[in-house]
This record gives structure tokens, sequence and C-alpha cells, in this order.
């Protein structure tokens, strides 16, 4: 048995070209350097086990008093007990080991075992399907000339969006702190329907903070014009405004995407009559196990599950299970390029052929990282190990 020896974080600088407003929304701009961090588990045969994030998600005192205790000493391949380890901690956490956290040290965990076994996680996993097609999910409104800035911006890009291959797309229209509301949204879903015609799916994922009466007037305009789905109109935390929603639809309301509560959550939703289309992502909802959990949880009561975000995380999910239609691909603006890897990135994860994207065939999660690079590039370490 091999047993987890150590955790450990790399922070290092790499470059992207996007800002990030006063409201977390991703926009395209100049090239600029960030920090990014490697959360690398390694066990005592010496296989790793990678993931990708934030450096507040994994600073030091999360790795030292949480996710260190939780699986040094344990057996590497325990993925299910390692994951309620780290997931039992955050109650007395007092708010300091995230679901962000707990998905990290989950997906390096099943990294680490798809290396062990050789074989890439979506197949570890059960292996479903080899590829699946994405929906292009634009970045959020903006006031930028020809970017995302009126629906007539929308419409143009949809239709460059379908001359790449695409048959989805998902628009992310104006958000805080941009001052528009329901009015604009129904400008652009028009302009975009009028644009690649009745045979592209077409989703929205909306403002997030509408009322209820602003989110059903939204809602009415989608039923008209023949949308796939309704993503967040309203907070989520109001599991009764989205079952009032979605009793006076036809448009499928899709969620909860942002809701803290992991799998348990989203059978309330499901319970609630709340939602058509099921939501959980991997890095949001904590993790590869709590995301299955959700889409066997729909795939039980006859419902679709549409994973939440891009990356080697969601393919894993996506990959092993059969009840989501599409991957999300972006986000995607006409002044971004989604297709040339970040530095620290040898190659992206989730190229597009023919409008779909292939599962990982190397062993792990399939990030294709350059360890050169982020060993080069590196600024900070922390973590701790067996002694
Ligand atoms: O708010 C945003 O910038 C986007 O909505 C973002 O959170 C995106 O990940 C999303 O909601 N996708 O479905
Ligand atoms: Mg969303």
């Amino acid at each position: 048995m091999a047993v987890v020896e150590s955790v450990e974080v790399t922070v290092f600088t790499t470059v992207t070209r996007s800002v990030v407003d006063g409201h977390g929304h991703r926009h395209p701009g100049p090239p600029r350097e960030v920090q990014e961090a490697l959360f690398t588990v390694t066990d005592s045969d010496g296989v790793t086990g990678h993931c990708l994030t934030q450096p507040d998600t994994v600073r030091e005192t999360v790795i030292r008093n949480h996710i260190g205790p939780a699986l040094l000493g344990q057996d590497s391949l325990e993925r299910e007990r390692l994951w309620h380890r780290i997931a039992h901690r955050q109650r007395g956490a007092q708010g300091n080991l995230s679901d962000r956290a707990l998905s990290t040290a989950d997906q390096a965990l099943w990294d680490l075992a798809g290396r062990t076994v050789g074989l890439p996680v979506w197949k570890l996993l059960g292996g479903a399907r080899s590829e699946v097609p994405a929906y292009a999910s634009t970045m959020c409104g903006d006031d930028i000339p020809g970017g995302l800035a009126t629906p007539e911006d929308y419409a143009a890009f949809a239709k460059d969006l379908v001359s790449r291959g695409y048959r989805a797309i998902k628009l992310h229209t104006w958000m805080p702190p941009m001052p528009y509301g329901v009015a604009r949204d129904i400008a652009a879903c028009a302009a975009v329907r009028e644009a690649v015609g009745p045979d592209v799916a077409l989703m929205l994922d909306s403002n997030h903070w509408y009322s209820r009466s602003e989110a059903l007037t939204l809602g009415r305009a989608l039923d008209g014009l023949g949308f796939a789905w309704y993503e967040e109109p309203m907070e989520e935390a109001s599991v009764q405004s989205y079952r009032w929603l979605a009793d006076q639809l036809s448009t499928p309301i899709l969620g909860p995407e942002t809701s803290w509560g992991k799998h348990m959550a989203r059978a309330e939703w499901v319970a609630a009559g709340a939602c058509d289309i099921l939501r959980v992502g991997v890095v949001g909802s904590g993790g590869v196990i709590p995301a299955l959990k959700a889409v066997h949880l729909a795939e039980s009561f006859g419902m679709e599950c549409e994973i939440h975000g891009n990356g080697s995380g969601a393919l894993a999910v996506i990959g092993a299970t059969t009840c989501g239609h599409w991957y999300e691909r972006g986000l995607l603006h006409p002044h971004s390029d989604y297709d040339t890897a970040p530095p620290h990135l040898r190659s992206i994860v989730d190229p597009l052929t023919g409008g779909n994207v292939r599962m990982p065939t190397a062993p792990g999660l399939g990030d294709d990282l350059d360890h050169d690079y982020i060993a080069a590039h590196a600024v900070a370490s922390w973590g701790t190990r067996s002694q």
C-alpha cells in the first residue's frame, strides 16, 4: 500500500491576457503577469498527482492545518475516504477550508490514481464517452469596441462561433457592475437567434441578481426564442424563487451552479422542483467525488446534469457519465484567444474538432503541465510531509 508522503504548493508566475472586473467577471486584456499555484500530492511509491489552482485557495495555513493532516500517512488510492476526511474538517475550519480547496486536493488524488494505474481519470471512473459536443460559452457583456458591447456584437460573434464548428452557444450577457437590465438581454438573445437560425442550440446565463419579475419577463422571451436552457438569473440561495420560475416557463431552468452544499444542495433542488436540468461543477462544488454523485442523482431522476466550467476535472466527469449533453468551452470573446496555451501548459486539454472535444488520453487528469516552466518561474512554496 502506498501512503501520502507529502502535500506541496508551488506558486509561480505566468501570463494571462485577461482582466477581472470588480465583480469577478473575466474580460480580455493586455498580457500581464499573474500568480498561479500547482498543488502536488506525492505518495510513498513516488507517484504524484497535480492540480492547478489559485494560491489563496491553498494558502499555507490551509495545507498545514487541514489538508496535510487529513492526507499524510493515508492510503493514497482511497479517494472517497480521503475526500470525507477533508470535507468533515470544513465545519470546524471557520470558513478557511473552501470547497475549492477540497476540490483541489480531490482532483490531485484522482490525477495520482490515474497515473498509478496508467488510465485517464474519465476511464478510471467508468468510461462512458471519448468525445462530447462543446458549447461556446461567451464572456460577460462589456463596453469594449468590437467586443460584447451591443446585441449586434453578440450576433456577429455568434456567427463567427458557428463558422468555427460550434453547434451550441451560451450567452453570458451584461452583469453588475455593467448597468443594463432585462431589455438589453432580450435584445441580445433575439439578435443571436436571428443570426444563427433555429438549428443552433442557445442558452442564457444572465445577471445572477434579477428579481423574480425581471427573471420571469426574460424567461418568457426565451420561451419565444426557443432557448435550450436558462441559467442563474437570480440569487441561487432562494430555491423557492427557482421553483416559482420553473413552474411558469417552458424553457428548462438549469441550476444550481454557485450554491454551496455540494451534491446535497443538488438533491434539495431536485426535490423542490426548482430546476429541469441539474448543474454541478468540479472546481466549485468540492471536486470530482461530489460532482459524480450529483450526476448520478440526476440520472436516477431521469434528468440531465450539465457540468459547470471547462478544464480537465470537468472532462473527467463528463467522459465518465452520459446524462449531460455538453462541455462548457470558454470563456470566449472576439478579442481573446482561447486556443493558445498559457506558458505553464504545453497544450490545452480541450482542443475543438468538428464542434467536439475529445477526452484526454494521458494517464491522470490529462493536464499537459510544463514542469520546467513552473520550476523556473516559482516564487514561493510551502507544504508538509510525513516525518
Ligand atoms: O460570472 C461570470 O463571469 C461567468 O458567469 C462565469 O462564472 C462562468 O463560469 C459561468 O457562470 N459559466 O456557466
Ligand atoms: Mg453559469
